[in-house]
Formats: C-alpha cells, structure tokens, sequence
C-alpha cells in the first residue's frame, strides 16, 4: 500500500461503481476503497496541539512506548528500575539499541517504528538516532500533525479525556479545547475503580460526595459528569474495567455506574465505552507495561444490556478468549456495538480472526479497529496495518457471496467499508449532531 493516503473517495473508479464486478476485479477494489476511506478513530491517548505537553510525538516518544518497554525488557539486561531512572532520551537510544541493532525489529509494535521513520524518508536501520532527531526537531506541531492525518488516511481521532488527572483537569480549567480533528471522550476509571483515592478530590471541588458514596453522592457524580461535558463535549464517556468486573455485584463502582454514570449517558445521549479484561499491574516494576490480562465473565454485558436497554454500550474486550461471546451478545443486543482489537490483541494474526469472526456474525454492524495511539505517529503505521489486514478479509466475504450468486459492485464495498471505518461510529457518537 502507497503511504500517501488520497483524501477520501478521491480515486476514480475505471468503470461504473453499479457494476457487477468479476471475482478477480474484487481485490483490488476493496484495496482502492480501503485506500480512499477516510477512518474516524475512535479510541487513542492523543491530544489536541492546545494541551501542549500532555500530546506526545516524535521519535523519543515512539520508542518509549509502553508496548516497546515490555518487549525492551526481554531483550536486554537492564532492570526496570536502572530503566526508569534514565532520562527519556536514554531510554529511547537503549531501546532503539536492544531492539532494532542487536535484534532484527519484527514485533508488531517495533515494526512499527521502522514503517513511521519509512512514511517521513528516514533510515530505518542507523546505528543511532540522530538524523530521526533532527527531523522530528524541525517540524511544526500543526502542519506535523495534518500531515500524520494525511498519511494516515484519518480525519477524526477520538481523545482519552480524564477530569480528575492532576496534569489535564488545570488544561481543561485553563482552556485548552476539543478541536475539529480531536474529539473528547469522558474517562472515568478513577471515579469507578478508584473512588476511595478520588472522592475527596470531588469533595474539594464542591460536590457534596463521601467515601461510602452514599446521600447525594450519585446525585453529585451526575452534577460533575454534566459540568464536565459542558467542558469537553464528549463523543461518549468511557471505563477500563478489570477482567473481574461483574455486573450486578454489591460494588460501590457497580452502584455509581447504575446509579450516576448510566442515568448521566442516557440525559446526554451518549454510549458508555467498557474495555474489559485488563489484570492490572501484574509486575507492577514495569509500571504502565506491567498490566495483563484475564477472561471475563461477559454474562456483565448481557446484564447490563438487558437492565439498560436505552443505553448505548461501545465494548472492546482484551482476551482473546472473550471475542466470540462478545459477537454473540451483539447478536443478542443491538444496544451494544462491539470496537477494535485492543493492545494484546492487536497483532495481525489475532486481527484477522477477530475480524473474520465479526463479519460472519455481524456482517458491517461493528467497528473493526481504533488504534489506541498514544504518540501521534502511531496511527501512521496502526492504520496502515489495519488496512492491510482487513484487505485480503473483505475480499474473501465479497468472493464468497460471488460464488454464493449475488453480484458484488464498487458500490456495495465502499457502503460497507464507509460502515466499518466512519458511519458506524459517526452514528453511535452522534456526530453529525455534535
Ligand atoms: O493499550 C494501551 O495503551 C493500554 O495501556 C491502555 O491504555 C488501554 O488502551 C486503555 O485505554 O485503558
Ligand atoms: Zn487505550
């Protein structure tokens, strides 16, 4: 695939799009419209160029990545602690020297460096960081980041907005904003896993919330959620939630999530994103690459579909061992939209047979990827990846139904491809609304 992404719908077709194509025509056509497909991402850690150093980009950030430290350590004799004590600088030349010197880079997430230093001219195989150094040094956030868009092929990319991290909530206060290109999504993992460290924070900006979260307690939670969606205007408000999670379970977080955060969802009209699965901190040494994960009891999910059939659930699940039953209660439930292939699962192997999978149960009802981008250029290679994973899928499902006697055209794969990669998520978040 060419790095340079033509803006959406932007290739001509050579023959009329009401055509039936012929079983060989099919792969390159979806390759072209998979090509000219502008994708809304709808889950990265990325920030708007207003919340200045909180956006991370550039090569130090790419090889810092927390994906990259978990594989860092595996290939080398430095111990997490002698690693966490270096400065980013230091960190990133060890990295780089472990990982893509004295190894050859053909993880995932190391090739993934090498096709971002590809996208922008760079080597791929210095014996140092210098000349990348020198590009990132030189280039302006704005027009950086328009031109990552660009060789990406996304318009949209959806923010992890958090209103009680010390270092963003001032950002918001002192008005940073969402912008056309980075939409906000409300995050409340501290109100919902970690109320006992986090209530008091509440407590001291006025809303009369206690440790037990009792009283009014979820009669403030819904008062802060609105104030924070006057700041943010969220696409959705959105949880990480451990492969423990139950619903219903006698839990302060299950009676919040009930009793403020889904009453606050459906007020405001927005889906409430769940991420499951995650065991955190395994090895808490390697901090944010210390998490792993375990099965979950997804019946959660049916509980709280069939309690909450007014809300919207957007659900990514990290094991592997989830997916199917994920498909299977979106079967089930049209209030839940299944999203991506979530870090552990977001290697081509595992990508393909998650995708193969919804497409067979859910046809173009899902949302096959987001990125999870935490460094801007990151959604260069992640994109570029999901493109060519999804390629060879879609064209199998389009020559199957061929042979199966229904003609396939241009226009039957751009309406479905426009489903998977925007209009699914545009209607999910009401964004033409919005
Ligand atoms: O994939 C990741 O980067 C994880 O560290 C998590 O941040 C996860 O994506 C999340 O949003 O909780
Ligand atoms: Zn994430």
């Amino acid at each position: 695939m060419k790095a340079t992404l033509p803006k959406q719908s932007r290739s001509r077709p050579e023959s009329s799009s009401a055509e039936a194509l012929e079983i060989v025509q099919i792969s390159s056509v979806v390759e072209q419209v998979l090509a000219a497909s502008l994708i809304i991402d709808i889950h990265t850690h990325l920030f708007a160029p207003s919340f200045g150093k909180l956006g991370l980009w550039g090569i130090d950030e790419l090889l810092t990545y927390h994906y990259l430290e978990a594989e860092f350590f595996r290939s080398s004799h430095t111990q997490p602690e002698q690693y966490f004590a270096l400065s980013k600088t230091q960190q990133a030349d060890a990295i780089w020297r472990a990982l893509f010197v004295e190894n050859t880079p053909i993880s995932e997430s190391t090739r993934g460096v090498v096709a971002v230093l590809k996208a922008f001219g760079l080597p791929t195989d210095r014996l140092d960081l210098t000349e990348a150094r020198a590009f990132f040094q030189t280039q302006s956030l704005d027009a950086h980041i328009q031109r990552v868009f660009d060789l990406a092929g996304i318009s949209l990319v959806v923010m992890t907005n958090d209103p009680l991290d010390p270092e963003e909530a001032p950002a918001w206060l002192n008005g940073a904003r969402e912008h056309p290109q980075f939409r906000a999504a409300l995050r409340l993992d501290k109100i919902l896993r970690h109320w006992e460290a986090n209530w008091q924070v509440l407590a001291a900006q006025g809303y009369n919330v206690d440790a037990q979260a009792s009283g009014k307690s979820a009669a403030e939670v819904q008062r802060f959620l609105f104030d924070w969606y006057e700041r943010m205007r969220p696409m959705y408000m959105a949880v990480s939630l451990p492969d423990l999670f139950f619903y219903p379970a006698e839990t302060l977080g299950n009676y919040l999530l009930a009793e403020a955060v889904l009453p606050s969802c459906r007020e405001l009209d927005l889906p409430l994103s769940l991420m499951i699965g995650v065991r955190p901190q395994a090895n808490p040494a390697l901090g944010l690459a210390g998490d792993a994960v375990g099965r979950a009891d997804l019946r959660s999910l049916e509980n709280l579909c069939r309690t909450f059939p007014k809300n919207r659930f957007l659900v990514s699940v990290l094991s592997r061992e989830n997916q199917h039953e994920l498909c299977v209660y979106a079967r089930k439930f049209s209030n839940l939209m299944p999203f991506g292939c979530w870090w552990f699962m977001n290697n081509p192997s595992i990508v393909e047979e998650i995708t193969r999978e919804r497409i067979e149960m859910l046809g173009a009802s899902f949302i096959p990827q987001h990125s999870d981008a935490r460094v801007l250029e990151q959604v260069i290679y992640k994109w570029s990846n999901t493109r060519r994973t999804l390629a060879p899928i879609l064209s199998n499902a389009y020559r199957l139904l061929a042979q199966d006697g229904r003609t396939v055209t241009r226009n039957d794969i751009q309406r479905d491809v426009t489903r998977l990669l925007r209009s699914n998520a545009e209607s999910w978040m009401n964004l033409s609304g919005r």
